[in-house]
């Protein structure tokens, strides 16, 4: 039997608000909010730290193995910055954040992002990376792009996807 409710995965360059996004929806829809980076953290599903890009080495086989029951259950809300090795069963909505540089470029500085890691994730934005790895993992109806610019823009985005949530039905 199909889930009766749906998943979303919001995924973006770190830094475009999918935490904030992803908690206000939970609030909004008592879906369950995954946060990949503190999912690994806690259960340790990584190989270590790496020290280059200053975040631990996740490991995709682990979290995936973690979380197939519960995505099989249906109304998860998955927050990423990656969205390549999950499942593409996994997932009836597929978001994608996008913020301007300028803005960007504030909020991770004001994150006390400096160096190489402030510029890597700047140009992981300029040339749409998430995008491009989403549009690749799954099929083309299923990824929105979300501008996340302001907080004009948040309230929107889980209006939008809050309403998107409630006309959700099992299909198929
Ligand atoms: P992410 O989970 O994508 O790394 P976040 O939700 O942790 O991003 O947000 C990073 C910071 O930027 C945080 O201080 C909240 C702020 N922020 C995020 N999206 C925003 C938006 N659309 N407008 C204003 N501030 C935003």
């Amino acid at each position: 039997m199909g889930r009766m409710k749906p998943n979303i995965l919001v995924t973006g360059t770190p830094g475009t608000g999918k935490t904030t996004t992803s908690s206000l929806l939970s609030d909004a829809t008592g879906f369950r909010h995954i946060n990949i980076g503190d999912l690994v953290k806690e259960n340790n599903l990584h190989d270590g730290w790496d020290d280059e890009l200053e975040c631990h080495i996740i490991n995709e086989d682990l979290v995936c193995d973690e979380l197939e029951d519960i995505m099989e259950q249906g109304g998860n809300i998955v927050d990423y910055h990656g969205c390549d090795f999950f499942p593409e069963r996994w997932f009836d909505k597929v978001v994608v954040l996008q913020t301007d540089n300028s803005v960007l470029y504030d909020r991770l500085s004001s994150r006390g992002y400096m160096g190489s890691k402030l510029t890597n994730n700047i140009e992981c934005e300029i040339f749409q990376v998430l995008l491009e790895e989403a549009r690749s993992s799954y099929t083309e109806d299923i990824v929105v792009p979300l501008v996340s610019n302001c907080v004009d823009d948040i309230s929107k985005n889980v209006t939008t996807l809050s309403d998107w949530i409630r006309s959700w039905h099992p299909t198929s």
